[in-house]
């Protein structure tokens, strides 16, 4: 497979100098997922290939901005992990390229629809259920009640407790806020983030910090993904990770190539190549714990089974749209962040 590969690049090489065209082998990745998976991804594709990878990591909604930003003139090739909404708002935007992959046969229905529903402009990579972590050694030293559910949340006695990141840059923040909406109805949705909002200590940047700082003591609860706290328990911090008893959204985490990439052949080489099963067990040695797109590829045993958490039926059209993504940001930020807290 290599070796195909390997000479299929030469001969591309040959007839791009031999009508004079610029030779790029070369490959310009945005990720979206944590560091160590995008460095690995990145390292393992240059294996892989010989194409040379410039990595950029950022959350989900930092780099649908800046593809946005950058849109008259790409410099992105390939924009790999982060949540799928803003991924969908990018397709629907027009900034991402239609690409059906030969690789889409092996994939799981789910990851296959959230390309059907993106006109082909994006796929889904994994999956992952939103829940919260919190630190069993701070919750015993404060004597919190150990929480349960996400109304457990607004308890007064976790002010000061509770994390989560800023739903403009960060894709975990707005599968929260799109989430409360969904199981709380928009009213009761906005009324809970409110009330979360007092007991919040900091919105952070990037989706899993929260979780970090809880791994370390700096934070009591952190509100994530699951996959990022099992990550950190499996890690040995005392992390304890739930599922909230009214149930939970979760990700499609998608991947999707730039309109106009400079490196397009490249880009559409990542693309098939990170849908392969080989390439998705990767996550394995960094233990990400997302479930996998590839059918063949492997779910750790650690990560937390989909099958036992109620999930609700998250409208992934509906929350990844433009005009419903860029009204519910702007009315967090008009009626939640500005509140004393
Ligand atoms: O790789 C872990 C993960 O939680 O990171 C992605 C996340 O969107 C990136 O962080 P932000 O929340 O800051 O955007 C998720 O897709 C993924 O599961």
């Amino acid at each position: 497979m290599k070796k195909t590969n390997l000479v299929l690049g030469t001969v591309a090489a040959a007839v791009c100098m031999a009508s004079g065209a610029a030779y790029a082998d070369k490959l310009t990745y945005y990720c979206s997922a944590q560091e160590d998976w995008c460095q690995l991804m990145a390292r393992s594709f240059e294996e892989a290939t010989g194409i040379d990878v410039n990595m950029t990591r950022k959350s989900s909604g930092e780099t649908f901005a800046q593809v946005r930003a950058e849109a008259s003139n790409p410099k992105g090739d390939i924009w790999w992990g982060g949540t799928g909404d803003p991924h969908l708002q990018a397709a629907e935007e027009g900034l991402t390229e239609v690409y059906v992959s030969p690789m889409r046969d092996q994939l799981h229905p789910w990851a296959i629809a959230q390309a059907e529903s993106a006109g082909n402009r994006t796929i889904g990579i994994y999956s992952g259920a939103l829940g919260y972590g919190y630190n069993t050694e701070l919750v015993a030293a404060n004597n919190l009640p150990e929480p349960a559910c996400w109304e457990d949340l607004l308890k007064p006695a976790y002010k000061g407790h509770v994390q989560m990141a800023n739903p403009n840059s960060s894709g975990t923040a707005y599968t929260t806020l799109a989430s409360m909406v969904q199981i709380f109805g928009e009213d009761d949705g906005f009324d809970f983030m409110k009330g979360l909002h007092v007991n919040i200590n900091q919105y952070t940047k990037s989706g899993s910090a929260p979780i970090k700082a809880a791994g370390r003591g700096e934070n009591t609860i952190g509100i994530v993904f699951m996959h990022d706290a099992v990550k950190q328990a499996v890690a040995g911090f005392p992390i304890k990770v739930v599922a909230p008893c009214e149930g939970t959204g979760y990700e499609i985490g998608s991947m999707s190539i730039i309109a106009g990439a400079r490196n397009m052949d490249e880009a559409k080489r990542f693309y098939d190549w990170a849908l392969s099963a080989e390439a998705q067990n990767l996550a394995l040695q960094v233990n990400a714990f997302q479930v996998p797109s590839n059918m063949g590829a492997e779910t750790s045993p650690s990560a937390p089974d989909m099958s036992m958490i109620k999930l609700i039926d998250y409208d992934f059209a509906k929350y990844g749209s433009s005009d419903e993504r860029k009204r519910l940001l702007k009315k967090w930020d008009d009626e939640v962040s500005t509140l004393p807290q």
